[in-house]
């Protein structure tokens, strides 16, 4: 089978123009998005991208997790279908690009495959993947994971974002509860189109990522246990301080990453504090420990450490220290196959291009885990994501896109 010719191109036009408009829905305050999961906005966000698949002729499912499987039909119905996607769900104060990107690239390579009159062998599926963010229910990838079987759906149903509300009542309510039974799809492989997040590609001047692994991850949570107090009144050496025996872990969290350098981070994004009195000392407190690696033995070892030391911390504070892995997946390694198409792609398109680890997880991640799998990556500006200030090119853009369009061919066989 030849491969695509060095002109096939996408729309780029169509594609930001695509970007711009789902940008509008659910607006963050700072120019980004606030477009989170189950949310009316999201709703929104779902309903665009189905109208723009009904026009590009393609037929929906929905699973139980409300993942949206958009098919294009191949020449050959009996073929595994090529699945190629991400999400449209944002962080509290996300960009415009983070999944979405992925999803809209997506829809432009189905776009362009009617304008020039392509058929694949293997069908094509757009997938709108449900909470990959996790930030309103933790934890992230959910919808991906109870895909690939990492997660049973009754977890996932209940649970709980910070107002109590249970992930199944808030699908439900808006709609995409699906009836399929979640996880029944087969994939002949696996395709996701994602902004860098990460400061290398801008740096190093080139347009494309071919990634060929993703760091591994654990999200500890720790709840420490204090004794509750007035901040004014309880003399220093009479107080059980959760918050001290914390702010020391974080110190000692960002120690252990640094003598991990030069391929590991660690970090906390999220506390909570109870009661959250300004003149009241905590009696609990409770956060998640988010460490990272490429590399298997330091990422087990980084978090074998922290724990030991998180328990030596709280010891002589008299405070409690409990910990629960609450998110995990070892380190990735994509399909060679689909990295190589990825790399030919690039070279054919005449993109500038380097191998790459993705810094963050993605669904590809869990995708990996039942078919071949593999990403596409293009820059963002000074690497930054999870900000609203998150910024690409329509150049970049259209650079990813166009070598997505050429592996999904190569994969889905024209
Ligand atoms: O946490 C991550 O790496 C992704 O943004 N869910
Ligand atoms: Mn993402
Ligand atoms: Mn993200
Ligand atoms: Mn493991």
């Amino acid at each position: 089978m030849p491969a695509p010719g060095e002109n096939l191109r996408i729309n780029s036009a169509r594609l930001w123009d695509s970007l711009m408009e789902m940008a509008k829905i659910g607006p963050g305050v700072a120019g980004g998005n606030n477009r989170q999961t189950l949310t009316d906005a999201d709703a929104e966000g779902r309903a665009l991208f189905k109208r723009w698949c009904d026009d590009a002729g393609l037929s929906m499912g929905v699973d139980q997790m409300g993942n949206m499987f958009m098919r294009r039909e191949g020449s050959d119905p009996d073929a595994l279908p090529v699945y190629v996607g991400s999400h449209l769900d944002t962080q509290p104060t996300g960009g415009k690009y983070d999944g979405v990107l992925g999803v809209l690239g997506a829809l432009e390579c189905v776009r362009s495959m009617n304008d020039l009159g392509i058929r694949t062998r293997h069908p094509i599926v757009v997938v709108n993947w449900t909470n990959e963010e996790g930030a309103r229910f933790a934890p992230a990838m959910l919808a991906s994971g109870v895909f690939a079987g990492v997660h049973s759906l009754d977890y996932a149903y209940g649970r709980e974002d910070l107002e109590g509300k249970r992930f199944g009542d808030e699908l439900a309510r808006i709609g995409w509860k699906g009836d399929e039974e979640v996880g029944a799809r087969k994939m002949h492989a696996y395709y996701e189109l994602h902004i860098e997040q990460g400061p290398i590609l801008e740096a190093e001047e080139k347009e494309i990522g071919v990634v060929t692994h993703c760091q591994g991850l654990w999200w500890l949570e720790f709840t420490l246990t204090g004794k509750e107090a007035h901040t004014g009144s309880t003399p220093m050496p009479m107080r059980t301080n959760a918050g001290l025996a914390m702010a020391r872990i974080f110190e000692m969290v960002q120690e252990v990453a640094m003598e991990n350098q030069p391929d590991a981070v660690g970090g906390v994004g999220q506390v909570t504090f109870t009661p959250n009195s300004r003149n009241v000392l905590p009696g609990k407190v409770v956060f998640t420990v988010d460490i990272r690696s490429p590399d298997q033995a330091k990422l087990d070892g980084m978090r074998a450490v922290i724990e030991a030391k998180a328990a030596e911390i709280c010891a002589p504070l008299g405070v409690g220290c409990a910990v629960e892995p609450v998110g995990h997946f070892d380190p990735v390694t994509f399909a060679p196959e689909l990295v190589s198409n990825v790399r030919a792609a690039a070279e054919r398109l005449g993109y500038t291009h380097r191998d790459l680890i993705s810094g963050a997880g993605h669904d590809a991640c869990w995708a990996a885990k039942v078919a071949p799998a593999t990403m596409v990556m293009c820059p963002c500006v000074g690497g930054l994501s999870h900000n609203e200030a998150e910024e690409i090119s329509p150049e970049w853009a259209a650079a990813g896109t166009d070598v997505l369009f050429h592996a999904v061919l190569e994969t889905a066989e024209i």
